[in-house]
């Protein structure tokens, strides 16, 4: 597989064009607690996210980043209220249609990484539209988890894994990481070098467990809607440091 980076140029501020990991993963956590402090609806915390996910994904395309997953709406999502959901579920088409061209003039190239049957045709529709658009691009890949959950996407990988050894495809003995690697929604992406989880919340809360086995994590108490290219790229820098004391033992 080809990586393009769009290297970035050093400068004062930013992290350093060297060692920029490859591919950041973040969970955009605190959209509504950060409405709730404004006495605003919920809603008006998701809208807001939004934008904040549009400006780290300009800020990740800066410096060069590979792939950046954005964790929009897990499968336990679904158990929120029926409006909420709804609402959630219009986001896609809404970012899509103010945002898509410019992406698309940055080279950007959108992916979703989840389960699309549950979700509704409007949402869907506009995602994939984006997907097909796109999928030529050969800049940042933007990673949309949508309707993710990592259990279930392993569970999901070792029922097909089994069916191909009864149909006689995959020998059991071939089994190894890669190969699981293979069956996963992720397939052909590098795991993330980078976990950002905003809102103080220090868990995975079944976010790509098996993908994150080496990676650095970066928390930081500050909601998603308030989170700032500068804080993205602290925590790039942070990576970075962990990396040089890394490579110096
Ligand atoms: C959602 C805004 C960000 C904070 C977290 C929850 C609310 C962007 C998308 C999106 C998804 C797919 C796509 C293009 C955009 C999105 C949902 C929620 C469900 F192709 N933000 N965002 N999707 N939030």
């Amino acid at each position: 597989m080809k990586w393009f980076g769009n290297r970035a140029k050093v400068a004062p501020g930013l992290p350093i064009a060297d060692n920029v990991p490859k591919h950041i993963a973040i969970i955009m956590d605190g959209n509504g607690r950060w409405a709730k402090k404004r006495g605003l609806p919920r809603i008006a915390g998701h809208h807001a996210g939004m934008k904040t996910v549009k400006k780290i994904t300009i800020a990740a395309d800066r410096i060069g980043v590979d792939v950046l997953t954005m964790y929009a709406f897990s499968t336990e999502n679904w158990k929120r209220p029926r409006e909420e959901v709804d609402f959630l579920m219009k986001l896609p088409q809404e970012f899509l249609s103010i945002e898509l061209d410019e992406l698309i003039e940055k080279n950007v190239q959108v992916r979703m990484t989840g389960w699309r049957e549950e979700l509704p045709e409007h949402t869907l529709r506009a995602v994939e539209q984006a997907v097909e658009k796109t999928k030529h691009n050969t800049g940042l890949i933007l990673n949309f988890a949508l309707n993710y959950g990592s259990r279930k996407e392993m569970i999901d990988g070792i029922k097909a894994m089994m069916a191909d050894v009864q149909r006689g495809s995959l020998d059991p003995n071939a089994i190894d990481e890669r190969l699981f690697d293979s069956y996963l929604q992720t397939a052909g992406l590098p795991d993330p070098d980078l976990l950002i989880r905003t809102s103080g919340e220090l868990r995975l809360s079944n976010f790509m467990l098996w993908q994150l086995a080496y990676s650095e994590f970066w928390f930081t108490e500050k909601y998603w809607p308030e989170f700032s290219e500068e804080m993205f790229y602290d925590a790039v820098r942070e990576y970075q440091r962990r990396a040089r004391r890394y490579g110096g033992l």
